[in-house]
């Protein structure tokens, strides 16, 4: 490329995604390869996803961020790492109407600036870095033209962040363990498309959007580091989980469905709670919403509602289907009316000021 003005720019968006068998645990930290399989949900972009452009231009001396409007730093290894993976599968660029031509080896020496926002709030306690670490390396790899397909690109969004991986795919998504040395093989495979059981609906009810006190990444080291319950779950408990729910999902089982997500969730937190010290990421209100929803499901002789919960208080809910989606929006908005004068309360009063 010629030293100039031209700026070339990429655009993508990705969606977060919730896992229903939940990864909790890393047998290697640098290369983020899990302890465990794990399968999730990638929900509606319209919701709840990061939107990213990347630019390249010669005019830019070095590689830079900013998320949500804010610039931050690309000095963690983990913003190197996808940059670095995604520059060196990088093939020539051509764009005759601007006069660019980019060889493969000019990738090497231009910097890219990205701009990445989330369409939720940040502070709505809510996992960002599995969207955004996605669509950063989605982006990316448009930019420079990379070759490879989803699959291989979410060997590098994992390399971002683990759950990352899994919303390079739309509908239910594995994440599988792999075994190659350099973790090339532990990537996402889509189970089925988001078209294949549209009748589910996912609710997030934001208990606190206060941010979580443990980090993820920091809670699952502890937990690898004390809990021999995490080691007997990834052993024993997890894969046979992992072929029940890809059944599950293949015939719309939604009994069977709900019953393993709640477990799973519920393992997960145990987990949590086996690990020295303890980690606490529900709440009193969490509890009391599963309580609301094993009820319900008791009451019916069938579950309607499944739950889960990350590392936050938090809760998602999937209801089985429209009409019963509404039954619990009804009912958390009776047990759990927000306070007067929020913004939910004023939206449901119809106040238009
Ligand atoms: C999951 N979580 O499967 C589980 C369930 C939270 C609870 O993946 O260290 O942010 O970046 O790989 O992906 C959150 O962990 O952790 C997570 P890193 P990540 O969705």
């Amino acid at each position: 490329a010629e030293q100039g003005q031209w700026v070339l720019m990429a655009t993508a968006r990705s969606p977060t995604n919730i896992a229903v068998i939940k990864y909790w645990g890393k047998r290697d930290e640098a290369l983020i390869l899990p302890i465990n399989e794990s399968i999730s949900i990638t929900l509606d972009p319209e919701h709840l996803s990061a939107t990213t452009t990347v630019a390249v231009s010669p005019s830019f001396d070095r590689d830079r961020m900013w998320l949500n409007g804010k610039e931050i730093s690309l000095d963690g290894g983990r913003f190197q790492s996808c940059l670095r993976e995604i520059r060196r599968r990088a093939e020539d660029v051509e764009d005759e109407k601007k006069g660019i031509h980019i060889r493969k080896e000019d990738w090497e020496r231009l910097n890219v600036h990205i701009a990445s926002y989330n369409n939720f709030p940040t502070a709505a306690g809510l996992a960002s870095s599995a969207a955004g670490f996605a669509c950063l390396a989605f982006s990316l790899a448009k930019l420079m033209n990379v070759k490879e397909d989803c699959g291989e690109l979410s060997a590098i969004a994992r390399r971002g962040s683990g759950s990352a991986c899994r919303s390079l795919f739309g509908g239910f998504v594995k994440w599988t363990m792999g075994n190659a040395a350099d973790g090339s093989d532990s990537i996402a495979v889509q189970l089925a498309s988001e078209t294949h059981w549209d009748d589910l609906v996912v609710i997030i009810a934001v208990v606190s959007s206060r941010q979580k006190e443990t980090s993820s990444t920091s809670g699952m080291r502890e937990s690898v580091e004390t809990s021999s319950l995490l080691h007997y779950r990834a052993k024993e408990v997890v894969p046979s989980r992992i072929l029940q729910m890809e059944n599950a999902i293949s015939c719309r089982d939604f009994a069977t469905f709900a019953k393993l997500t709640c477990a799973d969730s519920n393992q997960f937190h145990a987990v949590c709670l086996d690990t020295s010290p303890p980690i606490f990421y529900m709440n009193d209100t969490s509890h009391r919403i599963i309580n609301l929803v094993e009820k319900w499901n008791q009451f019916e002789g069938a579950p309607q509602v499944a739950y889960t919960f990350d590392a936050g208080p938090n809760a998602v809910l999937i209801a089985k289907n429209r009409k019963t989606a509404s039954l619990l929006l009804q009912r958390l908005l009776f047990y759990f009316p927000p306070p007067s004068g929020s913004e939910l309360t004023s939206y449901l009063l119809g106040d238009k000021s």
